[in-house]
């Protein structure tokens, strides 16, 4: 992933009434541009200048620089997850995605169940995630902007849901569980779930 703000895969108010146009202006033309910048700045001048972010990502982590790593993870975490979600997305997944998903859950509805108790009982910023673990379909949660790429060997991710308030304030307020339905009901885009499981 090259270290630049990526331009919104769909029309800014693409994904109205669930997340607004406001909301998507604040929150990828500000806060995303913001992580951007910072980890330009970050990097500029040292050995991780032009590298890309899992470059730079991994040797935050290797030389435990953590506001490196929040900064060039939020860039991470960002770009992938405007392509979470679309304006066709939500509903069923495809058959490939139900099948990966009852390798770690009962059923779908087990595993939204599942995920939206993480996503709301996450204590402050982070985000919630849906990974390949060696094969199995797991839940879990990184804080502030830590991610899965090289943050736990084996894991794969392939859906995220940001839960920093930035992500939903302006239209639900401090109803973050709202927040999470609409993303799980009317939002995800199962085509890029499953490219990502199919390792595209
Ligand atoms: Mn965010």
């Amino acid at each position: 992933m090259q270290l630049e703000l990526p331009p919104l895969p769909y029309p800014i108010d693409a994904l109205e009434p669930h997340v607004s146009a406001r909301t998507l202006e604040f929150h990828h033309g500000k806060h995303h541009k913001a992580y951007v910048d910072k980890t330009k700045s970050l990097v500029a001048g040292t050995d991780l200048e032009g590298k890309s972010v899992e470059e730079i990502i991994a040797a935050a982590r290797a030389r435990k620089d953590q506001t490196l790593l929040n900064q060039s993870g939020q860039v991470w975490n960002h770009t992938f997850f405007w392509q979470c979600m679309s304006p066709d997305g939500g509903g069923g997944p495809p058959a490939d995605i139900d099948t990966f998903i009852r390798t770690g859950f009962a059923d779908f509805a087990a595993f939204k169940d599942v995920f939206k108790k993480e996503a709301v009982g996450h204590f402050a910023s982070g985000w919630a995630w849906l990974c390949d673990e060696g094969g199995k379909a797991v839940v879990t949660s990184f804080h502030d902007g830590d991610t899965p790429v090289g943050g736990r060997p084996g894991l794969t991710p392939l859906l995220t849901c940001d839960v920093w308030e930035h992500a939903y304030y302006l239209d639900y307020q401090n109803d973050r569980g709202g927040f999470v339905q609409a993303f799980l009901d009317n939002l995800v885009n199962w085509d890029f779930v499953a490219a990502n499981l199919r390792g595209a």
